[in-house]
């Protein structure tokens, strides 16, 4: 099958295009990765053309040998679904997990993101995390998300609690809360670090004055989870716009009784009394 028709190509684009969509990629603003089934990647095969090996930039041999579809470095998510060539490819890594080469895609010189340190560093600790059941990283720059950085504290549990009030399926979708990253620089080891140790307990990441990263077992998850807390976000943004505070909200015993019925467990670090 061409690689363009498969179901996992075919469900990259998808995200990409509906991230674009939200408004949360301006110019080549965020990135996607995905690791690959071993008979997804059997299907293409044949249409594999490796390059040179290069390194990765940091070490995640748990994830030795596996195939990524990963986007470019200073590719834009506008053209994912126009130029899907050029827009992402697939990588495969080396058995000590230390370099990659390209595999396809990624034409007219294209490498991988920028935050590929991040997005191998996440899905090491998740496939352990989850045992093997995640396999999508995403990183994107969702408006109201980021404006909470600058006037809430970067704490975990002020992030969770916030963003769980602000809508009753909230800690349904994430009952194991949101993770939050003080301002770093981006690209690099210190700040794939500093995520996935987070992401040794939450599925979501948010970068002050940054962005956010989710974790998920497919695209529809990823996406889904991706889209709740950033839909939470703007309703925040909107209650702290409209200036008075909040009259009335979703409380403390309200959530465990939620929890009892929902049948989820939410930790009582998130339930402080203010
Ligand atoms: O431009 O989002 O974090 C790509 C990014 C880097
Ligand atoms: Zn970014």
């Amino acid at each position: 099958m061409k690689v363009l028709d498969t179901e996992f190509v075919r469900g990259f684009i998808q995200l990409g295009d509906d991230g674009w969509k939200q408004g949360w990629h301006e110019r080549n603003g965020g990135n996607l990765s995905c690791r690959i089934r071993p008979e997804e990647i059997g299907e293409v095969k044949d249409q594999l053309t490796p390059g040179e090996w290069l390194d990765i930039g940091t070490s995640v041999p748990k994830l030795g040998g596996e195939y990524f579809l990963v986007t470019g470095t200073g590719r834009y998510f506008q053209n994912v679904a126009r130029k899907p060539e050029e827009s992402f490819g697939i990588v495969e890594l080396d058995g000590a997990g230390e370099k990659y080469r390209i595999c396809w895609g990624l034409t007219n010189g294209g490498r991988p993101t920028s935050e590929l340190p991040s997005h191998l560093m996440n899905h090491e600790v998740k496939l352990v995390a989850s045992g093997g059941r995640h396999r999508v990283i995403y990183h994107c720059h969702p408006v109201n998300t980021i404006a909470l950085t600058f006037v809430l504290p970067l704490k975990d549990e002020v992030f969770t609690r916030e963003l769980w009030e602000m809508m009753t399926e909230c800690p349904v979708v994430f009952p194991e809360g949101v993770g939050v990253v003080d301002w770093m620089v981006p690209g690099g080891r210190d700040i794939a670090v500093a995520t996935s140790e987070l992401m040794k307990k939450y599925n979501v990441a948010i970068w002050a004055h940054h962005g956010m990263f989710c974790s998920g077992a497919d695209f529809d998850e990823t996406f889904g989870l991706m889209h709740t807390v950033e839909k939470a976000a703007e309703i925040l943004v909107k209650v702290l716009s409209m200036g008075q505070g909040k009259r009335q909200t979703i409380e403390p015993g309200d959530f465990r009784e939620l929890a009892k019925d929902f049948k989820v467990e939410l930790d009582e670090k998130f339930l402080y009394e203010r």
